[in-house]
């Protein structure tokens, strides 16, 4: 592989059976793809804890159209955090129940608050916030409710 740096890792032996496990449970070819994701995602899951960090992402949303002010609660939601919303699009699942797209950007803890608003409002049956973090790509999911 080109622009890869190769680097030892000192494991105990109990520490190492137990890593050797999870990565034939988890299908890995190999210790090096295993240890790529580990930190990977240990990076991702820094950027979470700074509320601050810019991101792009979608929040997904399904609910009963049916619930009384259940579409005037989530249009108000909308324009209260306009700044935060880029576009949204509504699909028509079935008789009761819509699903709504909502592509967002903003600092982390605005659109953290704003799935959760989402997710409280009764009626909406599932929530899900996936985002893409400005500087470094990595995908971040916050599932409420889902
Ligand atoms: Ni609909």
């Amino acid at each position: 592989m080109d622009g890869v740096t190769r680097i030892g890792v000192s494991l105990e032996p109990e520490l190492l059976k137990e890593f050797d496990k999870l990565i034939s449970k988890k299908g890995y070819v190999s210790r090096s793809e295993a240890i790529r994701d580990l930190v990977r995602d240990s990076l991702a899951e820094n950027e979470w804890k700074n509320d601050k960090e810019y991101m792009s992402g979608v929040i997904v949303m399904v609910y009963e159209h049916e619930v009384t002010g259940i579409g005037e609660k989530l249009t108000v939601l909308q324009h209260d955090r306009m700044q935060n919303i880029n576009t949204s699009i509504h699909v028509h699942l079935d008789h009761d129940r819509c699903m709504e797209v909502i592509i967002v950007e903003g600092e982390l803890g605005q659109l953290k608050a704003l799935a959760n608003d989402i997710s409280a409002v009764k009626g909406v049956l599932r929530c899900k916030l996936t985002m893409a973090s400005r500087s470094t790509g990595h995908l971040h999911h916050i599932g409420s409710r889902s």
